[in-house]
């Protein structure tokens, strides 16, 4: 989608720090980490957020999420998976994606 800058991103046009790619999805680090891993795993298909996106998008992210945290070394330690939708959900990119947040004990709720 034009002007999007997920998809831009998702497209190689904006360059990122990628963690995981494959056909479906991207995986690449937050530009201003809020945790010593701080991941967005993106769909390559825009969607405007998860209201949006179907089941088999999200089940296979779901999957990628498996891989990632194994292969981060935070799946036995635990994470936090956040999808910050809409104004309320303080959802700042108009592009699907969920934040893959650990490393360090995180507080709840969060700040
Ligand atoms: P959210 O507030 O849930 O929409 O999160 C958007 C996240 O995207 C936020 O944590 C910062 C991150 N972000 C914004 N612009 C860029 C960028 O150009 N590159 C990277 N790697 N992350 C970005």
């Amino acid at each position: 989608m034009e002007n999007c800058l997920f998809c831009r991103i998702a497209s190689g046009e904006i360059p990122s720090n990628k963690v995981y790619e494959d056909e479906k999805v991207l995986a690449f680090r937050d530009i201003d980490p809020q945790a010593p891993v701080h991941v967005l795993l993106i769909p390559k298909q825009h969607f405007n957020d998860i209201l949006e996106a179907d089941g088999e998008t999200i089940a296979y992210m779901h999957s990628v999420v498996k891989l990632i945290v194994k292969d981060l070394g935070i799946d036995e330690s635990g994470f936090r998976l956040v999808v910050n939708t809409g104004a309320d959900g303080m959802q700042s990119v108009k592009h699907l994606h969920m934040h893959i947040l650990g490393g360090r004990s995180m507080q709840w709720p969060p700040g």
